[in-house]
């Protein structure tokens, strides 16, 4: 089984902003520079033969490259304890286009619709139910940083030693 997620990669410009707003919370878990990245579409485990249908799915999907920007810090709780530190992105109306059109092209291939909104963010820490406060997290403001998107990704995640493995099955230009 292959578990897959649609995401936007980034520049190194912006993982180096990004790398430079971790720290400061106990208990966190950074994302490495190489987990970075802004998820898209999350997929779940298929197998190869649905895995294959997904990447040629996702060839049909037309766009066209927009900017983006680093918005402000978040987090995400399950249950009321928070479990996810992240950094949003501005504006927000060209990523939902993507988005919609990206469940599209899998609504085709029989994926399921996603239930939940699409938030988009992107993950710099995940915590441990004994971390500590994260207001100094939420009151940093990230320098003005923009990047431009002109393609996006399919991605497997598999789980190593240092928590999980992002690897690009394929990308596609906009
Ligand atoms: P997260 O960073 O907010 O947890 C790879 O796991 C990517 O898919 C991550 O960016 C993760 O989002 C996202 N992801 C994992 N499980 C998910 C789920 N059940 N629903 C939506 N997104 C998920």
């Amino acid at each position: 089984m292959h578990r897959l997620f649609v995401a936007l990669e980034l520049p190194v410009a912006v993982r180096d902003v990004l790398l430079a707003a971790m720290g400061g919370v106990a208990g966190a878990r950074w994302q490495t520079d190489d987990q970075l990245h802004l998820t898209l579409r999350f997929i779940g485990e298929v197998d190869r033969h649905r895995a294959q249908d997904i990447a040629a799915a996702l060839g049909q999907v037309r766009g066209v490259p927009f900017t983006l920007a680093l918005g402000a810090p978040g987090s995400f709780d399950t249950r009321g304890i928070i479990d996810n530190l992240w950094i949003g992105v501005t504006p927000q109306d060209a990523i939902k286009a993507l988005n919609q059109r990206i469940e599209q092209a899998l609504a085709r291939v029989g994926i399921a619709p996603e239930a939940r909104a699409f938030l988009p963010h992107i993950t710099l820490a995940r915590l441990n139910r004994s971390a500590g406060a994260i207001d100094g997290f939420l009151a940093r403001v990230l320098p003005a940083t923009t990047f431009e998107v002109a393609s996006f990704a399919l991605y497997e995640s598999t789980l190593g030693g240092g928590g999980s493995n992002y690897e690009i099955v394929e990308r596609y230009r906009l």
